[in-house]
């Protein structure tokens, strides 16, 4: 074998001209099962998916809090490529979200749908219920777009209510007008009464609403569950609060972890240390569609409330001059959402805010000391989920997923990486960038040899070597296709 004067081996692209032999050598290997990395490379990976690799097989499985749509495997083939649709695993983000029906019958409110509770029977009223109508719909707004992959719809089980037939799925920014937004699924025949049916949009649509109508159908529209599925937002299994107890009543929006703490009562500070104990903070920084989610979740508790005044972090200086009101990082509040009336600074001693129940959750302002509020910590995640893998590449290791750490995509040598090959892992818990995928790096034919050799290399793939005393000759030491790992 020839060798670097620095004793590295010495690496020779194979050309148009070898890949005769190359495709040989592959149909050799993969037609005794071994070596199916060199077949295929290694699999892609979906993000959000841990890979569980079995010789020809690649199976996939989702973080905690996702959930798998599509075969959750691929199969390495002997034609050198990955067979078989790559699954996804997503997050609903329709829970406790606004939602509104074109009609309500007999107690079947449109909430009843995404409580949570997938129950089929209707009893109690725990699922949704129209009027008889034509083309009867449901719509929830996830209140911010998200890119939707799937809906899950869960049928109502129970004393002869009709199926649901020829519905329609739609996902857009249109809250007026449903018509308007792009179709993700249509389902032309009828679900049968009790089952949980998963409706895949044919392409990824990004929306804010997604609306269920039984197109054309004089009838009633009844729901037990519609569940929304997407990757781009973290499941509350990542949010890791302080107290597992706690964690019915933690919630995710727009990449952030709140935590409702309603069942008891602190002043302000003991509030907020109470939050930061635990890695987060007392709720702040928030605005627009983040005000309402807040809103929605914490109306949706009213009834349960011992107090309807809950802290944020927001203060101002104590004296009766001081008018500038700060989030608890020291960010001025440029757009305070004060209710009617307020602030009053009631007694001059009001420097905290509440968000109040009984002004539809807008502010108000109160005194610091008030020992019994309720409260709500943010938390940003401390790590990031799987992330994607392209075929072929890999991830260097060693790797965290922890928030900060970074990433080096590997390409196999040969191949250069097309995109950035590094990802930072972002405090919003996703990571930076895209992943990139590999290239294979084209030499061209191997002109100007005629007086050199090449033989394939024990490990018969990749590594050509020219006979090492022609090998040495100025004129070859410039060939242009003489590869050092993806370059020629
Ligand atoms: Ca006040």
């Amino acid at each position: 074998m020839s060798r670097e004067p620095d004793g590295r081996r010495r690496r020779w692209c194979p050309g148009l001209a070898m890949s005769a032999i190359l495709a040989a050598v592959v149909l050799a290997l993969s037609a005794d099962g071994q070596n199916t990395d060199n077949v295929c490379g290694h699999p892609p990976v979906p993000v959000n998916a841990k890979l569980v690799r079995d010789g020809a097989k690649a199976t996939f499985v989702c973080d905690d809090g996702y959930r798998l749509f599509g075969s959750e495997s691929i199969t390495c083939s002997s034609n050198g490529a990955w067979t078989g649709d790559l699954p996804f695993c997503g997050t609903n983000v329709a829970v406790h979200k606004p939602t509104n029906q074109s009609t309500t019958a007999r107690g079947g409110s449109s909430g009843n749908a995404n409580d949570g509770d997938p129950t089929t029977v209707h009893d109690g009223r725990r699922c949704t219920e129209t009027l008889k109508e034509p083309s009867p719909w449901w719509s929830v707004d996830l209140l911010q777009p998200y890119p939707v992959r799937a809906v899950s719809i869960t049928t109502r089980g129970c004393c002869g209510h009709q199926p649901l037939q020829d519905i329609e799925i739609r996902v857009g920014n249109s809250s007026a007008e449903l018509q308007r937004n792009p179709l993700c699924s249509w389902f032309p025949g009828t679900i049968e009464e009790g089952t949980t049916k998963i409706l895949s949009c044919a392409r990824q649509i990004v929306g804010q609403h997604v609306f269920l109508q039984l197109v054309g159908v004089e009838g009633s529209l009844s729901l037990c569950e519609v569940e929304v599925y997407s990757t781009e937002e973290f499941s509350i299994d990542r949010c890791a609060p302080g107290s597992s107890s706690a964690k019915t009543d933690v919630a995710v929006f727009d990449n952030k972890c709140y935590e409702f703490n309603v069942n008891r009562g602190a002043s302000f500070a003991d509030a907020r240390q109470k939050c930061q104990a635990t890695g987060g903070d007392i709720v702040y920084g928030f605005r627009g569609s983040s005000s309402t989610f807040l809103a929605a979740e914490l109306e949706r508790r009213k009834s349960r409330l011992k107090t309807q005044l809950i802290w944020i972090g927001a203060q101002k200086e104590p004296g009766l001059t001081s008018r500038t009101w700060k989030w608890v990082n020291g960010d001025v509040i440029t757009k305070p959402t004060w209710g009617k009336d307020q602030p009053n600074n009631y007694n001059g001693e009001q420097n905290c805010v509440v968000l109040d129940g009984g002004r539809e959750w807008l502010w108000n302002d109160v005194g610091c000391n008030l020992d019994y509020l309720h409260w709500i910590c943010q938390y940003t995640p401390t790590t990031c989920g799987s992330p994607d893998i392209k075929v072929n590449s890999t991830i260097a290791s060693p790797y965290t997923f922890k928030v900060s750490s970074v990433i080096e995509y590997v390409c196999p040598e040969g191949h250069a990486t097309q995109g950035s090959a590094k990802r930072t892992c972002g405090s919003n818990g996703f990571w930076t960038g895209s992943a990139p995928s590999c290239k294979y790096v084209d030499c061209g034919p191997l002109n100007g040899i005629e007086n050199g050799t090449i033989t394939l290399e024990d490990n018969g793939m990749t590594t050509f070597q020219i006979d090492g005393q022609i090998y040495l000759q100025p004129e070859l030491q410039s060939v242009k296709w003489r590869r050092q790992k993806d370059m020629c």
